[in-house]
């Protein structure tokens, strides 16, 4: 793989509803398509997943941007590379900024798949041909709306329903929850909303039967975690914590978690994404793939990543309807039996629908060539 060109389109899409935790409400996404163009003129994307403000790890649309232009695209422009796995390795002199990371070496994953002409899902060693799917729900303005909104996402067909809670917004409202919907699958997540000293409220969330709770403590702990995990009969689940192969290795072996919640772009890419995925696997510690708010090219790279085996339950790999009327793909990602089925064709095995494309784009930057 030879990379000659990489163009930036910054794209403004509105949300259908807007999505609202603890920290953040968005009504719209902003963020960067990666298009890579190689030396025989294949192309490969890749999507930021970074929000304007650094609510949920330090990184906002504007670092991307300059962490990508000043750094890493330099790092693979012009550079020779035999496989997407020797990106990670080029990236190194750069700290973190896992997010613009991920996007540039996802678009670089798509080229290489399609060069062998192979879906992506099949060139990570994923096997599965279909994943399973659940919705994360954002913390709505009334208890009607809640109920009207799970209401509808269950009837879609969905695995799961993930509910932002916070204090306050939690024993109460899961109660009611799980009196009016005492079968579906439910897991809460209180993007970092509590503190070690809230354990005897968090202890009252057991009586709900709920598959995980994710990320309950501090955005960058592990030992209250631990602490509040042999307290807890229901599994935590870590998310923000966990942005390296490392970072994994220090949860479980303290104990702060027994699920993993992978993300892509926070851990700064598939090939690190992979290596925490395989040591999940030795250890026998679930893995499902969490979301960003994403549009189709960022979806479609969790969706293959997601085949991989120790992916045990189901993702925020929602279906292209659910944050947006028109999403930038075709065709669109859909929900069938709770499941999204692994396209068959080469690389993302998604094309880019351009006037969708040029529609939401507000900036466009060429580089090389
Ligand atoms: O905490 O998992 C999270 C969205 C943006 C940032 C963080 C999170 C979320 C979600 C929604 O919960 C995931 C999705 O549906 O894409
Ligand atoms: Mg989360």
């Amino acid at each position: 793989i030879l990379i000659k060109q990489v163009i930036l389109h910054r794209l403004n899409m509105e949300l259908k509803q807007p999505f609202t935790t603890n920290l953040a409400s968005f009504r719209n996404k902003d963020f960067f398509i990666i298009e890579v163009v190689d030396e025989s003129g294949e192309r490969g994307f890749g999507e930021t997943a970074s929000f304007p403000t650094p609510w949920y790890t330090e990184e906002t649309v504007e670092t991307n941007k300059h962490v990508l232009e000043a750094f890493l695209i330099p790092l693979v422009l012009d550079v020779p590379l035999d496989h997407p796995d020797q990106v990670a390795a080029k990236f190194e002199v750069v700290r973190r900024n896992n997010m613009a990371k991920a996007a540039l070496e996802g678009a670089i994953w798509d080229v290489f798949a399609k060069k062998q002409g192979i879906p992506l899902a099949t060139a990570l060693g994923g096997t599965k041909k279909a994943v399973d799917v659940g919705v994360s729900i954002g913390i709505q303005p009334s208890m009607n709306e809640l109920f009207d909104t799970i209401a509808y996402h269950v009837e879609e067909g969905y695995k799961r329903v993930k509910l932002k809670i916070k204090p306050g917004f939690d024993v109460e409202m899961l109660a009611a929850v799980r009196r009016a919907f005492p079968t579906v699958p439910i897991m809460a997540d209180a993007n970092s909303a509590y503190r070690l000293h809230d354990l005897p409220r968090l202890k009252e969330l057991d009586a709900f039967n709920l598959q995980m709770i994710e990320q309950p403590l501090g955005h960058d702990d592990f030992i209250d975690h631990a602490t509040l995990q042999s307290q807890l009969d229901t599994p935590i689940c870590l998310d923000e914590s966990i942005h390296t192969f490392s970072d994994v290795r220090t949860a479980l072996t303290l104990g702060s978690c027994s699920i993993i919640n992978m993300k892509v772009a926070r851990v700064g890419g598939i090939t690190e994404a992979k290596k925490i995925h395989d040591y999940c696997k030795s250890n026998d510690v679930p893995v499902w793939c969490g979301g960003m708010l994403e549009a189709g090219i960022g979806r479609a790279h969790s969706i293959a990543l997601a085949t991989l085996p120790q992916f045990r339950l189901p993702g925020d790999t929602s279906a292209s309807n659910r944050y947006f009327d028109k999403d930038i793909i075709e065709p669109k990602v859909t929900l069938e039996n709770g499941q999204v089925v692994i396209p068959d064709r080469p690389g993302i095995g998604y094309e880019i629908d351009w006037r969708a494309l040029e529609n939401y784009r507000i900036e466009k930057s060429v580089i090389g060539k």
